[in-house]
């Protein structure tokens, strides 16, 4: 008897294939497998850190070194983990479907690692930092970064490229996500909580202009209901039956 999962995964296969534009949103648990900690589940970021606390411009300007430890810890933690079967589903999709487009919420850097290009990434990258003299941008992947990376042109104090909480999104960035959105005919969210404005409502909009919207996670969520599709269990085991 095939359950409510393997019926699920079967209605998502028949249209990724039939699909004219897939757009795939993921968020934290597409890295779980991976051993990377999501930020509500158990040993998640959010009870051993007050991330809202940590990831804002104010905790940086009160206190630089201590926004630095955090994501210094994090990119420890990061640094020898792979990518896991979602992510390298995901990447094979890409090669498959000609009109695909992975946004992610996450800044682990493991969609690219898997092979995923193109990779429209919100919320940026905790690989890469960024100047907070000069702007200037730049993929630094030493493990531990020094507690006040400084900028190798001006001198200045660098930053973590990533998006914090009150702060905007790159414009450029999310006019590209909304593109892909409002065009594509299926869009796949994957791992969030749909806590996380504005990538929480992404799946809302496509739904608005007519897409079918597929929720993979293993805990229903606030959109659970609204979507069409929803499969529960692991992306690491659901994703790769897709193709
Ligand atoms: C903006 C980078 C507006 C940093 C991140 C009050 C005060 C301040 C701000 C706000 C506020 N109220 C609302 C806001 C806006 C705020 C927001 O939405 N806050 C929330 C908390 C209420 N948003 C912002 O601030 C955004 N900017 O709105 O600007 C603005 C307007 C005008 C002028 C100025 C500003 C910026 C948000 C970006 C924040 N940066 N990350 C860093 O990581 O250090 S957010 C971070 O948290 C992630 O990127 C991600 O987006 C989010 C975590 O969510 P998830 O990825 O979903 O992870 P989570 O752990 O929650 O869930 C994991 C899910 O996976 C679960 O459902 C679980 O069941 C599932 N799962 C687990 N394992 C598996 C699995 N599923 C499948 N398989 C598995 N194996
Ligand atoms: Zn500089």
């Amino acid at each position: 008897m095939t359950n409510k999962t393997d019926e699920g995964i079967s209605e998502l296969r028949e249209k990724l294939w039939q699909a004219r534009q897939v757009v795939v949103l993921t968020g934290a648990g597409i890295s779980a497998e991976s051993g990377v900690p999501t930020f509500r589940g158990e040993g998640g970021l959010w009870k051993r850190y007050s991330v809202m606390e940590l990831a804002t411009p104010e905790a940086f300007s009160r206190d630089p070194k201590l926004v630095w430890e955090f994501y210094n810890w994090r990119r420890e933690l990061l640094a020898p983990l792979s990518p896991n079967p979602g992510h390298y589903a995901l990447a094979e999709m890409q090669r498959r479907i000609p009109r695909f487009t992975l946004v992610t919420q996450n800044i682990d850097g493991l969609h690219r690692k898997a092979g995923s290009t193109d990779v429209i990434e919100l919320h940026g990258n905790i690989w890469w930092v960024r100047c907070t003299g000069c702007g200037k941008l730049m993929e630094d992947l030493r493990v531990p970064l020094p507690e006040m990376p400084e900028c190798p042109t001006c001198g200045a104090l660098l930053r973590p490229n990533v998006v914090w909480f009150g702060e905007m999104l790159d414009p450029q960035v999310l006019n590209a996500a909304y593109e892909a959105i409002s065009n594509c005919d299926l869009m796949i969210v994957a791992g969030t909580s749909g806590t996380v404005q504005p990538a929480a409502s992404m799946g809302v909009q496509a739904k608005r202009s007519g897409a079918t919207v597929a929720e993979v996670n293993l805990e229903p969520t606030p959109y659970t209901d609204t979507y069409q599709i929803s499969i529960s269990g692991k992306s690491g085991e659901i994703l790769p039956r897709l193709l």
